[in-house]
């Protein structure tokens, strides 16, 4: 923002905003999509924000490139190319056509054939070492990858080929990063990611089936800018997309600390947005923005938005490996109370000293006390929730589900 409110508002800047821009070299056009930028792009924006002039702005857009884009598809259902027709800001004719230089994709590009042959063959020729691979779909690998074949040759050789002449490559989608469905047990193809195929890349998986475009869209915009890629998790997904679990920010949280569950579809828990932790939610595993960033770019359009459990599907071990269904056990954050404390506590006489440190720590200690004192009250589930049935009451106590969990057994 330092840099925005320079080119804007500083006192030395009078004049127009056309006046300042034209001042610095830039186009109208070039900052309407550098502020789209910075509205998608984390990495992009933040890494710009310490710019503070606006000659300094201007020489960062300065040195915007198109980069050669080259994108396969192997082993897939096109939903990772579908997620990039919603976004707008920016749209994807505007991506393709004046943010990157898509040279080479088998879905939007209008040869076939030989003619496709050739222009895959010349992109990777002319722009070896300097293009961005952009992978959709898992690899099969059983039976010498047989199970695919791109103009004769099995997919394996041609990430090899092409994939191995890449400045970096974009495993797009859950397929492409780690097998994704194809993969599911008994993977009947031998399918894995592109990692497991080419593991000394350059790499960045965006795993997600499909993953959000606009994840994507950071990434390129910031190789676009500044020719580096985001820093990566353990998984190599980008942190800024990546580094929170769905359950931190997820709208349905109230719920899951109050102990309220969904536990059966179309029940009344899910009809008034309880947490679906009993229906299988993957949520507290999984490391994900959809929480904060939804889908189509309408509001509470992504799973749990819409009453459907995550899956887990950006995570190598649960999408695909745990049954959609099956109950997790919770490992990572505070577990839902299993008792509850009484509205009213038997109170005693309070020393007036005691009174005032307590008042001290009461701001910090509110919520964790809170918790707490659900946690450890030794009133019975019946008395846990003013209001309900002691019968409604024990069936919202997870600790029963979560023996069968996964990681129990
Ligand atoms: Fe896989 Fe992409 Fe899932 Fe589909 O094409 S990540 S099956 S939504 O979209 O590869
Ligand atoms: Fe949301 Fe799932 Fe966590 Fe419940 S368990 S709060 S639905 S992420
Ligand atoms: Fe996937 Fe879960 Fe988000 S299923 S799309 S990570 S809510």
């Amino acid at each position: 923002m330092s840099m925005l409110s320079s080119l804007i508002s500083s006192p030395k800047n009078l004049g127009t905003i056309d006046e300042r821009l034209e001042q610095c070299g830039v186009s109208r056009r070039s900052f309407i999509k550098f502020c789209s930028s910075l509205m998608v792009a984390a990495p992009f924006a933040l890494a710009l924000t310490d710019k503070l002039t606006p000659e300094a702005v201007a020489a960062e857009l300065g040195r915007v490139i198109r980069p050669p884009v080259i994108w396969l598809h192997f082993q897939d259902c096109t939903g990772c190319t579908e997620t990039l027709l919603r976004p707008s800001h920016p749209d994807l004719g505007d991506l393709i056509l004046n943010v990157i230089s898509l040279e080479y994709h088998e879905t939007l590009m209008a040869g076939a054939g030989r003619q496709a042959e050739q222009a895959l063959a010349e992109a990777v020729q002319k722009y070896s070492g300097k293009y961005v691979c952009v992978v959709e779909g898992s690899i099969p690998t059983k039976n010498s990858g047989i199970y695919m074949k791109l103009a004769g040759r099995p997919a394996m050789d041609v990430l090899a080929d092409v994939g191995g002449q890449a400045a970096a490559i974009i495993a797009m989608g859950s397929c492409a990063a780690w097998g994704g469905i194809p993969s599911a047990d008994p993977a009947p193809t031998g399918a894995v990611g592109v990692a497991d195929l080419v593991p000394s890349k350059a790499i960045v998986n965006l795993p997600g089936c499909p993953p959000n475009p606009y994840t994507l869209l950071g990434v390129v915009l910031q190789f676009a800018a500044y020719g580096t890629l985001p820093e990566l998790d353990h998984e190599r997904r980008p942190k800024f997309a990546y580094d929170r679990d769905i359950h931190e920010h997820c709208p349905r949280r109230a719920h899951f600390d109050a102990g309220r569950f969904v536990k059966q579809f179309g029940d009344e828990g899910h009809r008034e947005g309880w947490c679906l932790y009993e229906m299988g939610c993957k949520g507290p595993d999984t490391h994900a923005g959809c929480s904060t960033r939804h889908f189509n770019e309408i509001p509470d359009v992504w799973p749990i938005g819409i009453g459907a459990p995550c899956i887990g599907c950006t995570e190598k071990s649960i999408a695909f490996r745990v049954p959609m269904f099956q109950v997790i056990q919770i490992h990572t954050t505070a577990e839902p109370p299993a008792t509850y404390a009484p509205i009213v506590a038997h109170q005693g006489k309070v020393n007036p000293i005691a009174t005032g440190l307590v008042g001290l720590a009461a701001g910090a200690l509110a919520g964790a006390g809170y918790v707490a004192s659900r946690k450890f009250s030794n009133v019975p589930e019946s008395e846990s929730v003013p209001g309900r049935s002691p019968s409604e009451d024990s069936r919202n106590t997870p600790g029963g589900p979560r023996k069968d969990s996964a990681r129990d057994k």
